[in-house]
Formats: structure tokens, C-alpha cells, sequence
């Protein structure tokens, strides 16, 4: 017989992993679970939950099982000391959730959570265990407790009849335009979805949660799409014929307005969620399946195609990539966000993993540090949870301790989580933190300077001494107020074992650009003004 509290941990070393999943690991960690996912691509166990990062892990398709304790049964309904009905509470924000009060159900549930977690779209599960549950003992037989859920299927595969339409509309495409979003990475179809575009010379526009599911670098690679997406990828989306949105969810920041959105395009979506079809924006081919799968099924149907005229003008909206080089203007004395991302990009040859917290910075992130590799950009997308870099990229390094961890992160984010220094010193994290404090909440300071004539209601911060901060924790700290110091300061902090603290002084009303107001039409962009007309397109 076995304490139930200690079965939590057999089930979790038990071998056999899903087939989808040749190393799934069942680590009981602390650390922010979400994470370990993103990098990963394995469930991952919290003990500790917020509502916030269940809704991140909802929200982003993050396969995590998170485990409360609760008051023990019989007590439930009382209003005992500490009791919250947490299953209540979560229903809305978990994929699934269980309450479990006997200790004989404890290991076949917390089996059956990682199978739900990590099956179909993957998603966050909660497991609410009472104290006498984890007190008693029980038996466990691994093999008797596999999963059978009656109405949860989750393998889906389109029907032959729905390929033949696809590539009916693949062929007739003049303009065509991939979409890539999270579920590359997810379904791990990188490189299906590079040896598509190449076949048919489609060019790939990516989503915040895409980027790195195919190099920046490709050529047929055009860069993000949609509220600060490039200019030109969000005009080519406007002009396409043919949308192939493939592990990409059409979220309101992608679209914008959903009544002039992409109107020449026909739409084919591909997605594991059958719930995603349809929902935002009407499609003329659904394939419900596993992105990876959908692809190789296809392939050999698909003809060589070649777009030139397409390719060429879209290579015309991108016109000349000098007017909107933000990097290569002489020092003006001005040290831009833009400066120290992507002097960050070059020092680590683009090879850092990046946790952002969420924000202009993240934006910029996005646009001016160019990932490569899959699951090397950590980052809250649906949610947007502010706080989330310093946890995450603890998570990160934790999960990869040989990657070099950097965090991209807002003075405003960064106060909603510092408090994690103490993990960082404490644990001997060496992560790299980058502050862009640019003494706002900036992203909501630009919407009020764009919509609200500038009244900074509640923006402007008061910071701490960001650098004594660290000191105080044990870590190094460096202050950066000018462009000459930025490379020293992240080659100091490369070279540092252990946490650094830069607290990178820049721009405080510097804005993103373009940028399509909420619920605009997509090719309504607000342009960076001149002389710098748009972001750098610097590869
Ligand atoms: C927890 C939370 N609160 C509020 C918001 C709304 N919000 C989005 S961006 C932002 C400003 C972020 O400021 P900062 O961290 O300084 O980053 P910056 O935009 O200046 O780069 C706010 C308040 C949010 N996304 N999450
Ligand atoms: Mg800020």
C-alpha cells in the first residue's frame, strides 16, 4: 500500500507516454509550468496555480495539469478554513477539470489529466484533490487505469472529399498566402509547412505564436501578420486569392475587421479544434486534423507551382527597407527599444531563448529579434498576462538549462512579478533580464496618445532603482541610458553566471508601429511617421 500523496508521484514517474509524445515528461515542478510546455512541448505539472496562468495556458493551447489541494470531503460545502470551490471556479478557464475526494481515484485521474491535457488541442487541466484523499492509501495498477473517455475524441482526420477540395482551391490559387500559427510548432510541421510553400511558392505570414515554427530567415518567410504586423504582410493578406491558415485561430489581433477581411480569399483551415472552424471567419475548406498529418497526406497531391508575379509584388509593398531602418540611423542620442532588441539579436546570434512579458516591448520583440528555431520565443499571447516573463523564463531555464534565457520585459510587467528575483538568486538562476523601462505603461500610453489625445490617465510610473533592486537580491545590476552602452552592458551580462538586471533606459514616447486600430481594417495601418517610415526589415 502506498500514501496516496507519494502515488501522485509513481503515477507521475510511470513510463508510458502518449504516442504523440515520445518524452513526455511528468516532473512535479514549481516552476511556472506554462513554460515548460512552450519549450518543451510536454505536459508539464504546477502545484501552484493563479487563475491568470491557467488562462494563459488556456488561451494558448499549453498542455499543463495543475493540482490543488482541497479541504478534506467532508468538510466540502461548510465553508471550511481555506475552502474554495475551485472546480466551480475554473470551469471556464480548463480544458478540464476533476475534484477528487478518494485516494483510489487519485493516480488513475491524474493519469487520465495528463492524457486530456496533452491530446487534441492541449490545454491546461486542474486536479482538485482533498486532504484525506491525499492522506489515505490506495492501490495503483497502471495498466488498469488507461484512460476511457466515452464523447472525448480528440484524433481527428478529414475526409477524403474535403483533401480533394483543398487542393482544387490550392491549384486555382493565383495569390495564395499560408497563415502560421502555433500549431506548427505544436504539431511539429515546420518543415511540412517549408516544403509546402517551396512546392507552391506560397509565402508565409506568421502569427506572434508562430514565429520561429519557420525560420525568419526563409525567404519565402514574410513576417508577422496583423495589429503590429508588417505593412506589407498585412496588405498581401488583403490581396490574397487564397488563405491557407494552417494551426492559426484568426484572433480579432490578427483579423481586424472581420467584415473586410481578406475579401478576394478563398479560406482553407487546417486545425486540430473542430471548434475553430468557423468561428471568427467563414471558411470554404475545413481540415480538422493534426497539422503535420494534413500535410504529409497532401503533399504528394499538391503540384510545383510558381507565383512570380505574386511574389514580386509583394516584394513591392515592401519597397525599400532603408527608409524604415530604425537600426542603422546615426546616434542621434536617442536609445530606442528597437536598439537594444535587436543589438540583443545580434550578440546572441539569434540563438537566445526569448520570455517576454507583454507590452510594446513585445511587440518589438517581435519584430526586431528574429527567431529561427521553434519554441525560441516564450510569450502570452491570448491572454496577454502581464508578469509573465521573469516566472516563464525561469520556467525556461529550468526546462532547457543549457539555453542561453533572455527576458524581454516592460518596467510596468516586470513590478507585477519581480518579486521572483528572490527564485533567481535564491535557485542560481542565469537568466538575463533585459528591462526596456521606458517610464510608462507604454502600450496603453500609445493607444491614449493615438485615441485618447494624449491624456496619460494612470501610465506614467514611478520605477524603483531597477539596478539597486537587483543588487539587493544578490544579483548584478547595470543601468544603460545610451546606445554606445548597450553591447557592453549584454556582453557583461553574457558573460555573467548567475542573474543580471539591465534596466535599458529608453524612449519614453516611442510608439509601435504600423499599427491597425482595434477593429480596423486590416491594410488600415497607422504608419511610423516619417523619417522612419515603418520597422526595419533588417535580416
Ligand atoms: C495583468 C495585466 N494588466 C493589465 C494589462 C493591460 N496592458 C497591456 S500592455 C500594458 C502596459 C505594459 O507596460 P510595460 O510593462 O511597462 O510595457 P511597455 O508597454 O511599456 O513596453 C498594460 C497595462 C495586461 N495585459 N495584463
Ligand atoms: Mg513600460
Amino acid at each position: 500500500m502506498l500514501n496516496a500523496f507519494l502515488l501522485l508521484q509513481v503515477a507521475a514517474a510511470a513510463p508510458p507516454p502518449p504516442a504523440t509524445h515520445d518524452a513526455l515528461s511528468y516532473d512535479i515542478t514549481l516552476v511556472p509550468a506554462d513554460t515548460g510546455t512552450h519549450i518543451l512541448g510536454e505536459v508539464q505539472t504546477t502545484w501552484r496555480l493563479r487563475s491568470a496562468g491557467a488562462v494563459t495556458a488556456m488561451l494558448d493551447s499549453s498542455p499543463i495539469v495543475c493540482i490543488t489541494g482541497q479541504v478534506g470531503s467532508k468538510l466540502i460545502g461548510s465553508d471550511a478554513f481555506q475552502e474554495t470551490d475551485i472546480t466551480g471556479v475554473t470551469l471556464p478557464i480548463t480544458k478540464h477539470n476533476y475534484l477528487v475526494t478518494r485516494a483510489d481515484d487519485v493516480a488513475p485521474t491524474i493519469r487520465e489529466a495528463f492524457h486530456v491535457a496533452a491530446s487534441g488541442r492541449p490545454g491546461p487541466v486542474l486536479i482538485d484533490i482533498t486532504k484525506d484523499a491525499q492522506q489515505s492509501s490506495a492501490e495503483f495498477d497502471w495498466d488498469a487505469a488507461e484512460p476511457k473517455m466515452r464523447g472525448y475524441r480528440p484524433d481527428h482526420r478529414p475526409a477524403a472529399a474535403e483533401y480533394q477540395k483543398a487542393i482544387s482551391l490550392i491549384k486555382e490559387a493565383k495569390r495564395p498566402v499560408i497563415l502560421a500559427g502555433r500549431g506548427i510548432i505544436q504539431s511539429q510541421a515546420g518543415q511540412q509547412v517549408v516544403a509546402f510553400a517551396e512546392r507552391t511558392q506560397t509565402p508565409i505570414a506568421m502569427t506572434l505564436l508562430g514565429l520561429g515554427g519557420v525560420a525568419a530567415s526563409h525567404e519565402l518567410n514574410l513576417g508577422m501578420m496583423g495589429m503590429h504586423g508588417e505593412a506589407w504582410v498585412n496588405t498581401a493578406i488583403q490581396e490574397a486569392d487564397l488563405l491557407l491558415a494552417f494551426g492559426m485561430r484568426f484572433d480579432d489581433r490578427v483579423t481586424g475587421n472581420l467584415k473586410t477581411y481578406a475579401p478576394h480569399a478563398k479560406k482553407i483551415h487546417v486545425d486540430i479544434d473542430p471548434a475553430e472552424i468557423n468561428k471568427n471567419v467563414r471558411v470554404d475548406v475545413a481540415l480538422v486534423g493534426d497539422l503535420r498529418e494534413v500535410l504529409v497526406e497532401m503533399a504528394p497531391h499538391v503540384p510545383a507551382t510558381e507565383h512570380v508575379d505574386w511574389l514580386a509584388r509583394i516584394n513591392e509593398l515592401k519597397g525599400d527597407s532603408a527608409v524604415r531602418d530604425i537600426q542603422n540611423l546615426p546616434d542621434n542620442g536617442h536609445l530606442y527599444a528597437a536598439h537594444v532588441i535587436n543589438d540583443i539579436w545580434r550578440e546572441t546570434d539569434g540563438n537566445a531563448i526569448v520570455v517576454t512579458d507583454v507590452g510594446q516591448h513585445q511587440m518589438w520583440e517581435a519584430q526586431y529579434y528574429k527567431h529561427n528555431t521553434p519554441r525560441s520565443l516564450i510569450t502570452s499571447g491570448g491572454l496577454g498576462t502581464m508578469g509573465f516573463a521573469l516566472p516563464a523564463a525561469i520556467g525556461a531555464k529550468i526546462a532547457k538549462p543549457d539555453a542561453e534565457v533572455w527576458v524581454v520585459v516592460g518596467d510596468g510587467g516586470f513590478q507585477m512579478t519581480m518579486c521572483e528575483l528572490a527564485t533567481v538568486m535564491q535557485e542560481n538562476i542565469d537568466i538575463n533580464v533585459a528591462i526596456i523601462n521606458n517610464g510608462f505603461l507604454g502600450m496603453v500610453r500609445q493607444w491614449q496618445e493615438f485615441f485618447y489625445e494624449k491624456r496619460y490617465a494612470a501610465t506614467p510610473l514611478v520605477n524603483p532603482n531597477f539596478t539597486k533592486l537587483a543588487e539587493a537580491f544578490g544579483l548584478t545590476g547595470i543601468t544603460v541610458t545610451k546606445r554606445g552602452e548597450v553591447v557592453p552592458a549584454v556582453r557583461t551580462a553574457r558573460n555573467h553566471k548567475g542573474g543580471v538586471v539591465i534596466d535599458f533606459q529608453v524612449e519614453q514616447e516611442d510608439s509601435v508601429y504600423p499599427m491597425v486600430p482595434a477593429g480596423a481594417d486590416l491594410h488600415a495601418m497607422i504608419r511610423r511617421p516619417s523619417p522612419i517610415v515603418e520597422t526595419a526589415a533588417d535580416a
